[in-house]
């Protein structure tokens, strides 16, 4: 789930905290960038960890007072409840051939490009044809392995035959470099755990993956035992990132249970399960009054630091994992339960919001204003009325939740009646549905795609001539220069809802509106010379391209279009969970 830079792709760089930069640090009381000598650090950790409970706890009432309710709206009839009309528990929806064949066609047009110029490597560039890898000791199989669960999927034989091939000749992890702990775990652990999965236990997959866990885990080796960000293949050992000694993103830290839990699971090895759930019982102990959580934790500490709460970049699977912990058990850790239900209701909150001029609902991020004090000499909170694309997951997870974790029954129809689901399952049902509007509305640009980053209008900005409720943030002198957040980069959250939303409603205008997506794909990113490339600005229809396809694009986006106009039968929800990366793993009791 996670951004600003066209680096970072699942954090941003202008997140990051420069231990230099003034503004900076989270405050110069709370938070030391340097080391101090051994023996003061645990009496420094202690401090540290009351003064920033106490902080996170003072804002976060302060916060409540900051929140504009959404309006109360009646449920008949709308947000996409069932009628008596409805199609009932058993509801099965058929594949829409023509429309699922044109996706398998567009997988077809990127793998090939991928296998003719870059077979192997990490990265791929459709326009120069070349590839690259993360570090310079080699590759991971960054792009084939988060691939080819998809290519599984899609039932293409000869493609699977050389991507296992290459998966069994020249797949290694002996690579002396840094590379992302999260991003390794949800693209490479998760993709050969699905594939494992999905070749009817193929060991050859599970041999990879274990090799590649038992290489991660010494990332856990911290005092609170949350995971360092980055992680030396090779030499087996955890790195920090540069300037951000014991730092970690809570997102990061938080997305990786799903895949070390499934791997525990099928090997016996409790190692695996234990280092992700403390996580989780850190994160836990630490909980913030609202249930929501600040993007940095103090790896040395287990504890939040002041910084953004966002459902966005370096927030948005913290949130998603919540739910998919609670489902991949099969319901059966009522720990996560609390905990999702808890952030959800902070999300209602805290962080919802309604556009100045269509009503539609968003929801903002509270940022730390450290060149501002309260009164009462308190650190200043700011909200800001912007929305990654990233946190357009959070629709259909939403939904996803309302018919699982908030249900008055045993059994839920399709779609939902609102007598079906608790009062809780309603209010995240609404809220779902009405965030999966909003994300489609920021498809309404020239190119039909929707920004990185959509700001909204407030009372203080707000800006009547325009109909909308939202614009795209200009840093540049004019049009020509746009910002980082007028880019697309083929991301999937959008579709992944519509996925999630169809499957629960049988709806067809989420199809509509996945086909219409996947037409503005076609139209603007789709390269004819093979691949498919990023572009600059949504706005414009001769932007600037960006030579450069996303692993995320064959792994997730092309796999949730494909999933949209397939059956209901193919892996339905209440078997799978999906890690934040699409990749399916089975629902297992422990
Ligand atoms: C993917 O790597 C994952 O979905 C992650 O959780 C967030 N960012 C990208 C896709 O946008």
């Amino acid at each position: 789930m996670a951004e600003s830079s066209p680096e970072d792709l699942n954090g941003s760089s202008s997140d990051k905290i420069d231990a230099k930069a003034p503004g900076g640090q989270m405050s110069e009381k709370s938070f030391n960038i340097e080391r101090p000598p051994h023996a003061f650090r645990i009496q420094k950790s202690a401090i540290l960890t009351l003064f920033v409970s106490l902080l996170l706890y003072l804002y976060q009432s302060k916060l409540f007072g900051l929140n504009k309710q959404p309006e109360t709206v009646s449920l008949d009839g709308q947000f996409g409840f069932g009628s008596r009309s409805r199609s009932g528990p058993q509801a099965e929806f058929v594949a829409d051939i023509p429309k699922r064949d044109a996706i398998v066609n567009a997988f077809k047009h990127a793998w090939s490009a991928y296998e003719r110029d870059a077979m192997g490597n990490d990265e791929y560039y459709p326009l120069s044809k070349r590839g690259s890898n993360l570090v310079d000791a080699g590759g991971i199989g960054y792009t084939i392995v988060d691939a080819i669960d998809t290519i599984q999927l899609m039932g293409l034989q000869e493609e699977y035959q050389r991507a296992k091939d290459w998966i069994a000749n020249n797949l290694t992890f002996e690579r002396d470099g840094s590379f992302n702990t999260f991003e390794t775990t949800i693209r490479v652990l998760g993709g050969l755990l699905a594939a494992y999965h999905l070749s009817d236990q193929d060991p050859l997959f599970l041999e990879k993956a274990k090799d590649l866990a038992n290489r991660i885990m010494p990332v856990f080796d911290t005092p609170s035992g949350l995971p360092r960000s980055l992680v030396n293949l090779a030499k087996k050992q955890g790195f920090d990132e540069p300037n951000m000694p014991n730092i970690v993103s809570t997102a990061e830290a938080a997305t990786l249970q799903l895949e070390l839990k499934y791997l525990s699971f099928l090997t016996g090895e409790d190692e695996y399960w234990d280092k992700a759930e403390g996580v989780m019982r850190v994160i836990k102990a630490t909980s913030l009054p609202s249930g929501l959580a600040a993007i940095y934790m103090s790896a040395e500490a287990g504890v939040f630091l002041i910084s953004e709460i966002r459902l966005g970049s370096r927030g948005d699977s913290f949130y998603e994992y919540l739910l998919k912990q609670y489902l991949q058990t099969d319901k059966s850790e009522p720990m996560y339960l609390e905990m999702y239900q808890s952030a959800m209701e902070g999300i209602h909150t805290t962080l919802v919001h309604r556009g100045l001029n269509k009503g539609l609902v968003y929801t903002a991020e509270v940022h730390p204003d450290p060149q501002q004090r309260q009164a009462d000499g308190q650190m200043a909170w700011r909200l800001m009325a912007k929305q990654d694309h990233l946190v357009c997951f959070l629709g259909g997870s939403l939904m996803l939740g309302a018919t699982t974790t908030g249900l008055a029954g045993i059994s839920v129809s399709v779609p939902p009646l609102p007598s079906e689901l608790t009062e809780t399952g309603q209010k995240d049902w609404q809220l779902g549905y009405e965030l999966i509007e909003t994300c489609m509305d920021t498809h309404n640009t020239a190119t039909g795609l929707a920004p990185e980053i959509s700001h909204f209008y407030t009372a203080e900005n707000g800006d009547v001539s325009d109909d909308k409720d939202w614009y795209i943030k200009i840093t540049g002198t004019n049009s020509a220069s746009p910002s980082y957040d007028s880019r697309y980069i083929l991301r999937p959250e959008t579709i992944e809802s519509l996925f999630i939303a169809y499957r629960l409603t049988g709806n067809q205008k989420y199809r509509d509106h996945g086909w219409k997506i996947f037409q503005a794909i076609e139209k603007f990113c789709r390269a004819d010379t093979g691949g498919y490339i990023s572009i600059l600005n949504v706005d414009d229809v001769n932007s600037e391209k960006i030579d450069k396809m996303e692993t995320f694009f064959l792994s997730e986006t092309l796999k949730y279009l494909y999933l949209l106009f397939s059956d209901s039968e193919v892996l339905p929800l209440d078997k799978y969970v999906f890690n934040t990366e699409a990749h399916p793993l089975p629902i297992f009791t422990p």
